[in-house]
This record gives C-alpha cells, structure tokens and sequence, in this order.
C-alpha cells in the first residue's frame, strides 16, 4: 500500500465506519431487499445527497451479485477519474483560488506551490487576502518555505490589484506557475462576491487567456451547505474545479461524489490533514476504496 493510500485510508476512516455500520454483514444482499433503506440512508448520512444515494443504491441493485462491489462500481461509474488541467501554450500557469472563510485556501496554495517547485518549476503566489496582515504573513511563511516568491501590497489594498500585479509580474518574468490566493468569503455577501468577480475580469485584463483554472476550496465537514457555496462561487467566480480539504476530520467524505454528481467539476485535490503529504491528488479509484468498507471476498 503507497503511502498515498494509507493518508488516504486513514483520512477517510470517520467517513468509511459510518458507512460500515450501514452494512450489515458487509454484505450488500441487503441492497435487494427492504435492507436497502440501511444503505439509503448510510450514504445519506456520509452527505452524498438524497437523490444520488437512491440513485447508487438503484444501480447496485440492477447489478448482479451481492457484494458490496456492486456499490463500489455504480460509485466509480459516476465518478470519473478528472480531465487533463487547462495549462497554456507559452507563458505561466495562472491558478485563481477562491472559497468559503477558513476552508484551507492558504494553507492548500502554500502545498500546491511546494509540490509545483518540487518538479522544478518556479512559482509567484499574489497575496490577495489584504484584509487582514495576518493572512499575508501566513501566506509568506508557506510561500518563503515552498522556495516560492509573493507578490504583496499594504493592508486593505484593492485585492484585484494584487491579482493584477501578480499576473503582470508572472508574466514579465516567466514564472512558470502563478497562484493568486484570495480572502474567504460567504457565498450570501454581495459586495465581497461582487469583489471576487473584480479579481477575476482584473486577471483577465493582465492577460485575457487567464486564470487558466479557478479551483474552489470546499470544507469537506460543511454538509449540505457545500452545494449551494459551489453554486454561487462558479457563478460568480468562474469555478473550474474543486478542492475538498478537512475530509480527516469528517464522517461526511461522500460530499464528494454529491459535488461531482451535482455541478460535474473535476475534484483536482483532497485534503486528509494539516501535513504537507496530506494534499493529494485526487484518484477516484483509491477515493471509492478508501471510502467503502473492504468487501465481502
Ligand atoms: N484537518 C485538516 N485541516 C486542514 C486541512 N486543510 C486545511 N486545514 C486547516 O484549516 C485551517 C484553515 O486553513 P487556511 O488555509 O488558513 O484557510 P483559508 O481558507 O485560507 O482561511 P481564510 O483565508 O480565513 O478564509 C488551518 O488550520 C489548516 O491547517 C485538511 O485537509 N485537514
Ligand atoms: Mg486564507
């Protein structure tokens, strides 16, 4: 087992308990009969949504065999493994991050620019977060630990700036990667998502082909409040793919699927915990085997 698979099987612990539970006899002849409910209602217990739950649980049953393999391919089936990142012809790689207060934004940029300047590339990280000097400070720390540089402005400085500045500053100097991070904010607040489209057409005005990608950092724990955030911030902000953070620390991992399921984004990484190997890129094979209980031989 790859080191990878353990974080992740380990990560996924809370989430695959709560389901075993739901599974009498790790056997799924339950999925023919009225035991079917159980798993119903295991899957929506581990957020996977109401209607994504009955609609696994009808699949599986259409399946031949009792085990819980059936399970397991009606979840890969609605899972596929993520398309190829947008990445341009000449010129850096322009990643825009974007998401709910506290979800991992910084802490996530601060892993994506090590593993980046781990397969030799250089990277620039726009300190977009300008509300509170703290946040810049902690976006330093990584960034100066990543061997990356930053782009930086005062305190309360227009964020789209900063965006701007990076961009052009990215571009000037032929960084391969440019990361620009941005404050959290609740999907609800007008004027801060008003803003957030701001960064976004600013970045465009630097360079039109970018941001090649707008990942949005979802809290995995958030429950069913994730799907109404995924909507507005790909509304406003443009979302091209999501990053699932704080799966470790939830029994909820089957939010996952109901995302996919629901906006059809690519999952481009997954947090199991704080250390740096705990972002990882996400598999959906090894996602659905770490997520389900091992099966019936
Ligand atoms: N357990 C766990 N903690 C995580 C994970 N990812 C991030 N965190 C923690 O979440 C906390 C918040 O992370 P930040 O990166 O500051 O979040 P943010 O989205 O930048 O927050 P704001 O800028 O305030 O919106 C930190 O303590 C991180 O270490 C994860 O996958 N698992
Ligand atoms: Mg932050």
């Amino acid at each position: 087992m790859g080191s990878f698979l353990g974080r992740l099987k380990k990560g996924l612990a809370r989430s695959r308990d709560g389901l075993a539970q739901m599974l009498p006899g790790r056997n799924v002849e339950a999925l023919s009969g009225s035991e079917g409910m159980d798993i119903e209602d295991g899957l929506i217990m581990a957020d996977c949504g109401g209607e994504l739950s009955v609609s696994l649980v009808a699949q599986a049953r259409r399946r031949r065999g009792g085990s819980l393999d059936v399970l397991r391919e009606a979840m890969l089936a609605m899972l596929p493994q993520p398309g190829a990142v947008r990445m341009p012809e000449q010129g850096p790689f322009v990643l825009l991050v974007v998401g709910v207060n506290g979800t991992g934004k910084t802490t996530t940029i601060g892993k994506l620019a090590t593993m980046f300047r781990k397969q030799g590339k250089s990277v620039l990280v726009g300190a977009g977060d300008t509300f509170r000097a703290a946040a810049v400070e902690q976006l330093a720390v990584w960034v100066e630990r990543a061997g990356a540089d930053m782009v930086r402005q005062h305190e309360g400085a227009d964020p789209a700036a900063v965006a701007f500045d990076t961009v052009q500053r990215g571009l000037a100097r032929n960084y391969d990667v440019v990361i620009v991070d941005t404050a959290g904010r609740v999907q609800t607040d007008r004027g801060l998502m008003d803003e957030l489209a701001k960064v976004r057409r600013v970045i465009a005005k630097a360079w039109p082909e970018a941001p090649h990608e707008v990942w949005q950092v979802v809290d995995g724990g958030t429950g069913q409040n994730a799907v109404v955030q995924v909507e507005k911030f790909r509304e406003v902000a443009g979302t091209t793919g999501l990053i699932v953070t704080k799966l470790d620390g939830t029994a909820k991992g089957g939010i996952v699927l109901q995302l996919v399921d629901r906006f059809g984004l690519p999952i481009r990484y997954i947090g199991v915990g704080e250390s740096l190997e705990d972002l990882m890129p996400f598999d959906a094979e090894d996602f659905v085997n770490s997520l389900l209980p091992a099966g019936d031989e």
